[in-house]
């Protein structure tokens, strides 16, 4: 399904696909064993665009389109969600938060890094006592002089042992979500520790971690936006995260949905092959249903911020029916796979272990709906 896709857009797919079937999809299984990717991928990823792209070209990027980004998450998601994972939050939670927010200081010490993969980030919102109601956050930055001192813990972080910078939103006054300020803490400070959390169900590939912070000294030149920004800055980062989430999905689906062709007109019983049986063309059919489906939603979403135009609805209308998609898609294909799918010689179990955590990161599924009723109603459920 291609609607209008411009050459080089498919051009930059193109050659991602075949990146990613070489370097990535013959190591995922054991990446996910070991619960740790392979980080010499991350240059070679970088190298071709993958953490440049929509940061500009005078910050070390490559300054493509949103589609072209959409494109890219779905092939990661395709080939390894944990790669995915890497890219979407370095260089999209927190490039992105640089780039809009950031003074010329800030985006040329991290941007070109953060562009060439020398640099990670991480993006330090959830806490044990804050997921959903992000507003409420705890941890808190104070002013000592000319520099703040930044306290709190942070829990879930992506990449938050491999991060050379954390983006982390503390509380500076009681304000509620008005209170929040955003600061950039480089992760060797004094008084910062980041704890990993192993046995996740799935994205076992990738550093999740918990981030502890104790009188963490920053100067006010690591303040990103103006005091009592933070949360908005957060939350308009959220909305491109969830595209590049719900991008992600839409590639865990098609994984799915070639998986399970593949498998279907391969496997033989009853004598012919089972893709020749109604009832696994159906499941087949629902999987396709939902690539096309969760693409456009993830496409018009990319389009709309290409054009400038407002998305954030779009994002988690796309967020929320991908990241569904993706569960459901990957519990089709298992279906498909029979017993065989519920082992790793084939990719689908993984794609669901993957896949389920999707519908909880980056506003779970009841919250986009809550966000897209308030939009429809003028309502919000929050207050
Ligand atoms: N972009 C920019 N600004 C936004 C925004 C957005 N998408 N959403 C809200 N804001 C602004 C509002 O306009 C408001 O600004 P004013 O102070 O000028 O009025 C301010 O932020 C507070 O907004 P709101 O009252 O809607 O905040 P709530 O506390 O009600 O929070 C939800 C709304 C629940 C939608 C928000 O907390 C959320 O998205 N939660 C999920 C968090 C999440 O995704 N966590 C995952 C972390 S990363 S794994």
């Amino acid at each position: 399904m291609d609607l209008s896709l411009t050459e080089e857009q498919q051009a930059f797919r193109a050659l991602a696909r075949d990146f990613l079937e070489r370097e990535a999809v013959p190591h995922r299984m054991q990446w996910d064993h070991d619960e740790s990717v392979d980080l010499a991928i991350v240059p070679k990823m970088a190298e071709l665009g993958f953490f440049g792209l929509t940061i500009p070209e005078e910050y070390g990027g490559v300054g493509g389109d949103y589609v072209t980004y959409s494109l890219a998450m779905e092939e990661l998601g395709r080939a390894d969600s944990a790669l995915r994972g890497i890219v979407s939050v370095s260089s999209g939670l927190v490039g992105k938060s640089i780039l809009f927010h950031g003074t010329e200081e800030q985006k040329q010490e991290w941007l070109p890094q953060l562009a060439a993969g020398t640099r990670l980030g991480c993006f330090g919102l959830t806490e044990p006592g804050t997921g959903s109601d992000a507003g409420n956050l705890t941890s808190r930055a104070t002013r000592d002089g000319a520099d703040w001192l930044v306290t709190g813990q942070k829990l879930f972080i992506t990449n938050g042992t491999w991060a050379d910078v954390a983006l982390v939103f503390a509380r500076t006054s009681d304000d509620g979500p008005r209170g929040i300020t955003a600061f950039l803490v480089p992760t060797d400070s004094p008084g910062f520790e980041a704890r990993e959390i192993k046995g996740k169900l799935g994205l076992r590939g990738q550093a999740t971690a918990e981030l502890f912070l104790h009188d963490v000294r920053v100067p006010d030149s690591a303040r990103l936006g103006e005091v009592g920004h933070g949360f908005k800055i957060a939350m308009g980062t959220l909305d491109k995260g969830r595209l590049a989430v719900a991008s992600g999905c839409v590639g865990i689906v098609q994984g799915c949905l070639e998986a399970s062709v593949a498998y279907a007109t391969e496997r033989t019983q009853f004598g012919r092959p089972i893709a020749s049986f109604q009832l696994v063309q159906d499941l087949i059919a629902d999987i396709s249903l939902d690539a096309d489906a969760a693409r456009l939603l993830a496409w018009r979403c990319a389009d709309l911020v290409d054009r400038g135009e407002p998305f954030g609805t779009a994002a988690s209308k796309a967020k929320l029916f991908a990241s569904e998609a993706a569960v459901r898609a990957a519990n089709n294909a298992i279906q498909v796979h029979g017993g065989a799918g519920y082992v790793d010689d084939f990719p689908v179990a993984k794609y669901l272990r993957d896949a389920r955590v999707m519908t909880l990161y980056e506003g779970t599924s009841q919250i986009q709906k809550l966000i897209i009723g308030r939009a429809e109603t003028g309502i919000s459920a929050f207050t």
